[in-house]
Parts: structure tokens; sequence; C-alpha cells
């Protein structure tokens, strides 16, 4: 299911499904050994305590946001569900007893309406390892572990994982294994076969779900099914493939955001000061594609009273965890000198010289001394 001639947006888009498995191997690793609890059931009955995990799951299901899937999430024999709201978030409070902390934890949404097409899977990791990176308030939420979000990808995601294991994900060790064989081309090229199905199809017989398939799921485990539709794809809807395909990798909720905030730094990037003059910390402002507005945090040691040259560095995360420094430099000084020239209308260069006294500072120019050195050339 090679696209030709789409090399370098597959380059982009392997680079970020690559930062996708990463985030999804760096939150593996449970505890050792990897018990096999099929069949252990839920109820201690050795005589000895049951002690119970507890741990509530949110995130989002999407393709476009699926209102009100039915949300499972999967723990060996055990499972949990609820409905995700209007807007496709679900939460799911999870307890079970601790025999099952090293089996693997998996999510499907399906749609609401009984007739559906929507099936769509996410593998999030150990149990263990979900509670370690869910931290003390017990909530495993998609800034803490992008999986949690069921979408077209993780579905692509979770279908590769198992190609590459041959099976279904039932322990650690495959799915650690796994992740380092998938098949990140075809993840991406799959996930976009999905959403074209679910958003596309309307009034577009070409672009309708196989009817020899059940859903979405299955839809990218028949390979031979999903390949047949890519490569009519390929050949009437390369733009379209090409513009839906962009649009997963620009929706951070499908693809994990790796596009840092961008800073602005109220006033000059560059500040003269006299000795002894106040500095006036005029501030930053941060944005970011996914979070909007964000604070800035500011460490500054700048001492007016010293000569010298000073940092002042700003910096902005978003809750993916990419962040942005930016550096105002303050220059404290007993005299300012700068030189400046300009071409007259007449074809003169004009060299400038501003000399400040003591007690210049940039807002207010008291001594300055021009001189025309030169100035016809
Ligand atoms: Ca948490
Ligand atoms: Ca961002």
């Amino acid at each position: 299911m090679e696209l030709s001639g789409k090399v370098s947006r597959h380059l982009d888009l392997s680079v970020k499904v690559i930062a996708l498995i990463f985030i999804l191997s760096s939150c593996g690793g449970g505890s050792g050994d990897s018990g096999d609890n099929a069949g252990s059931g839920g109820s201690g009955n050795s005589g000895s305590t049951v002690n119970l995990l507890s741990l509530t799951i949110e995130g989002l299901v999407t393709d476009d946001p699926i209102p009100n899937a039915n949300v499972t999430i999967t723990i060996d024999d055990q499972s949990f569900t609820t409905q995700a709201d209007e807007n496709g978030e679900y939460s799911v409070d999870v307890s079970i007893d601790d025999s099952y902390a090293d089996s693997i934890v998996k999510a499907t949404a399906t749609g609401s309406e009984a007739d559906s097409i929507i099936k769509l899977v996410s593998y999030l990791g150990t149990l263990a390892s979900l509670i370690e990176v869910a931290g003390d308030d017990e909530t495993l939420t998609t800034e803490e572990l992008f999986f949690t979000n069921i979408t077209n990808v993780s579905t692509a995601t979770a279908v590769a994982l198992e190609l590459a294991a041959d099976g279904e994900i039932t322990t650690d060790e495959s799915f650690q294994n796994s992740q380092a064989s998938i098949d990140t081309s075809a993840v991406m090229s799959n996930a976009t076969a999905i959403k074209l199905a679910l958003d596309y199809s309307d009034g577009n017989p070409d672009l309708i779900l196989p009817d020899i398939v059940a859903d979405t799921y299955e839809f990218v485990v028949e390979q031979d099914v999903i390949t047949d539709y890519l490569s009519l794809i390929e050949s009437n809807y390369a733009e379209l493939y090409a513009s839906v395909e962009n649009d997963i990798l620009t929706d951070t909720n499908l693809t994990p955001d790796t596009i840092a905030p961008v800073i602005s730094l109220t006033g000059e990037a560059i500040i003269y000061l006299s000795v002894g003059a106040t500095y006036t910390e005029g501030g930053a402002s941060a944005t970011d594609n996914k979070d909007g507005t964000l604070p800035v945090s500011i460490s500054s040691a700048v001492d007016a009273s010293a000569p010298g040259e000073y940092a002042v560095t700003y910096t902005a995360t978003d809750s993916s965890g990419n962040s942005t420094s930016l550096v105002r430099t303050v220059i404290i000084a007993d005299v300012i000198d700068v030189t400046a020239s300009h071409t007259t209308e007449a074809g003169y260069t004009v060299r400038y010289r501003y000399i400040s006294s003591s007690s210049w500072d940039s807002e207010q120019p008291r001594g300055m001394y021009v001189y025309l050195h030169g100035n016809i050339s």
C-alpha cells in the first residue's frame, strides 16, 4: 500500500508516528514478570487478603469526536464499561484485584447505534504501568498517556501491534516486543482509511466501508480489504487522501502535539540601561497550537547596579510537555554608545553616533551626540 510520489510527506508522518510509538513505549514496563492472569478471576479465594487496585481512565473517543460512544476497558477476563458524553469524552473507574497488575489494559469504543460500523481500540499497557503514570490522583489522563484517546490512529496502531505479535496483546513482553517491529507507514494509511470511511462516505459510495467487514476494526484487520480500498483511493482520490492524512497529523486528539508554544516578548529583545537605572520587567506572552494562551515563567538575574550583560529567560511549556525558551538581553553600562547609518534620498550616507550620559535609559535618551562622519560618500 505504498502511495508513490509522497516520499517527503511520508517522512514527516513517519517521524510523527515514531513519536507516537515512543510515547507508547515510555509508558511500558510494569513490574518484572509477565504473569498470565487469565482465568485467575476477580475474587480472592485462597484465604489471603484481596488488595484492590483503583484507577480512573479518562480520554476521548474520536475520529471526529464520537458522541455517546460505548467504552469498554478490558483487563484479561474483567471488563469495565461506560458511555462517552456528547463530546466523546469518557471516564471509567477501574477497581480490580491486584493479581491483574501485570495484565494489559485495552480500551474499545463502539458507536452508540446498534448497527454502528464504528469500532475503535487502543492498547494502553500494563495496569501497573498505568497506575504509576497516573500518579497520586489515581486518574490517568490523555496528557499522561496519549493512548487513552481511542481513535482511528490508536486502532491502526493496535492492529499493527497484533500483527507483529501474531495475535491479541496479553503480556507486557509481547506489548514491548511488537512495538519494535510496528509498520509506521501502514499505521498512518490505515488510520486515514478509517477516517475516510467514517467521515467522507456520505454521498460517495466509493468511500463507504466495504460491506464484507462489519466495523472499522475488522476493516484494518482484514488486510486485503483495506489494501484494495487504499489502492482505489490512491488512483481516484489522491488529493482527498493527502488532505485527510494531513488533518490527522494536525489534530492533536489523534496524534501527539509536538509543536512547542510561541513566545512573544513585550518590549525590546535587547535593552540598554545605565548603571543604577531601574530595570522594569516587560514580561512576555505565549500561545500554543493546542493549549491557546499559556503562562510564561521568567528567570532573571539582572543587577542594574553592576555593569554587565544579563539574560532574562522566558519559558513556556504546553500540556504535552513541549517547551520554548526565549532570552532577553539587558545590558547595563556606564556609557551607551550606539552607531547607526542611513542613506538619504540624495544618495548620501549619513552616520549617526549616540552617546549617552550615565542617566540615559532606553526610553529617554538624554545625552545625544550626533555627528556626521564622512557625510558625503
Ligand atoms: Ca493523574
Ligand atoms: Ca503544542
